[in-house]
């Protein structure tokens, strides 16, 4: 097999299955935020991607797409349900999200969860050339760069962590919590979102192995009597700004941000909510916010309008199914009780969009609301402020997604605190025109500086000098 000097590893591979048979021509580039990030990375190198290529039992040889090496990695039906919605989705998620959701702990996930990693692990190590660098994504991954290391010692490994690391007093509950500590020092740099995040992860080292840690740097014993270097730490992610901005300038996509508002009966306000269904994301605290203030009056059904876009996610596992119902539900009840033959009080959608209509929708949007109760970064919270080229619009958001580190100047809630977010979506209808434009200047300017190509070449920094540190030695 050819072998390349970079290498990505993530759950899935960067395309989508589109066409008629297994050939390069049936795939298109998945429209992913990860895939964006990535691509920057990639592009211009000799790289290849190892994931899972999106459907069960699929066994394919490795295809060029856009100029990299795509390495199919197979999963069964089984491997998809104990590994990926299992342990991945309904252990881990819901314990790095804080336990919104009760994580289940349950041994065959486990189990399974070993060897699908080890599976990932030994494809990276035939595909990475001689010192290659390979980067592992996520938290479906963690056990990779420990394994691969054993594989494969000549190699740099970085890892980069897209959801929060929790505090170590939830950590603690993971039956296998020093395997994954374990499985993640195996990295020489773990990228985390927040400065919390990485804070968080060291704590757990140093409770469970008792390494020292020192300025995000931390001593792993080699095995051989002597240390090797780790670096934990924050490298908050972003959007390809440039890109967003672009679409914000089309004329047809300006023109449809304002026949949406036509569609909608004119609303004088708009509110907008883009996530995908997932508890974390604070959906129904949102809908029981914007409820009471139709019932206490505060918001009025043809003033105000919320779009609510819920893009359909992991509908095998049980608390997503849930989730939706209840969300659902609720809809209902506010619509049954507030819309007239004109208007509706909320425009519920569970459907994905192309990305030229959430430009769209971004652009129609007076206030965009972002209560996730728990969220490594929310890149929803930067596209919008990147598309809003003309200063306006208010970006309520949740102090629990990552992106409030950067976004100081939004309006900032406790999405808990229900009578604080409805007092905030007061605050931005009403805002002045002058207050916006001083607020969103202040978010653009951080969003269009920090992009993910900053993102990408400051991990990549890290990366040169931990492996010149290594030459060195
Ligand atoms: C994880 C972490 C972290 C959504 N619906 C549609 C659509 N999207 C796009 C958005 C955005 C992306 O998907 C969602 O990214 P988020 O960051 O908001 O959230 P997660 O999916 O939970 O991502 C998160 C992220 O990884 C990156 O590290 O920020 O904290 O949870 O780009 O625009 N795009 C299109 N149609 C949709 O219907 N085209």
């Amino acid at each position: 097999m050819k072998r390349s000097e970079l290498v990505v590893v993530a759950n899935r591979l960067p395309v989508d299955h589109v066409g008629e048979g297994d050939g390069p021509d049936a795939w298109r580039r998945s429209p992913g935020g990860l895939v964006t990030a990535l691509e920057q990375v990639m592009a211009g190198r000799d790289a290849a991607w190892v994931g899972w290529p999106g459907k069960a039992d699929l066994m394919m040889e490795p295809f060029e797409f856009d100029g990299n090496t795509l390495v199919p990695v197979r999963l069964s039906s089984d491997n998809l349900e104990q590994y990926y919605e299992g342990f991945s989705n309904g252990t881990i998620w819901p314990l790095y999200h804080d336990v919104i959701a009760a994580p289940i702990y349950r041994r065959s996930w486990w189990d399974a969860y070993v060897r699908v990693n080890r599976r990932f692990a030994e494809t990276a190590a035939t595909v990475a050339a001689e010192g290659a660098f390979v980067w592992v994504q996520d938290y479906q991954l963690q056990l990779v760069p420990k394994m691969l290391r054993e594989l494969r010692p000549d190699l740099t490994i970085g890892y980069f962590h897209h959801i929060p690391f929790p505090a170590y007093g939830l950590f603690a509950q993971l039956p296998w919590r020093s395997e994954v500590i374990e499985g993640l020092l195996g990295a020489d740099v773990l990228g985390f979102q927040r400065p919390a995040d990485a804070g968080n992860f060291q704590r757990s080292v140093r409770r469970l192995f008792k390494y020292p840690t020192k300025a995000n740097r931390i001593d792993v014993p080699d095995g051989e009597g002597g240390t090797r270097r780790v670096l934990a730490a924050p490298f908050p992610i972003s959007i390809d700004a440039e890109a967003f901005v672009e679409l914000a300038e089309r004329p047809d996509i300006i023109a449809r941000a304002a026949e949406i508002r036509e569609q909608l009966g004119n609303p004088r306000k708009i509110l907008l909510g883009v996530d995908r269904l997932d508890y974390t994301k604070g959906i129904r605290h949102r809908l029981k916010a914007f409820g009471e203030m139709l019932v206490d009056g505060t918001a009025e059904v043809g003033d105000v309008t919320l779009v609510q876009i819920a893009s359909p996610s992991r509908p095998g596992v049980e608390a997503y199914q849930d989730l939706r119902d209840e969300i659902e539900l609720t809809v209902g009840r506010i619509n049954g009780d507030y819309d007239t033959m004109h208007h509706t009080a909320i425009r519920y959608l569970h459907q994905g969009f192309p990305r030229d209509e959430m430009v769209a929708l971004y652009l129609a949007a007076d206030v965009m609301l972002i209560t996730a109760l728990r969220d490594g970064m929310n890149l929803v919270a930067k596209e919008y402020v990147a598309v809003r080229t003309d200063q306006r619009g208010v970006l309520v958001l949740s102090e629990f997604a990552g992106a409030a580190d950067e976004l100081g100047s939004a309006l900032l809630i406790n999405p808990h605190d229900i009578g604080g977010m409805k007092a905030a979506i007061k605050k931005a209808i009403d805002m002045t025109p002058a207050e916006q434009g001083r607020r969103m200047r202040s978010m653009r300017r951080k969003v269009l500086h920090n992009d993910v190509e900053r993102w990408g070449q400051g991990f990549m920094a890290a990366v040169d000098e931990i492996r010149a540190a290594k030459g060195a030695n």
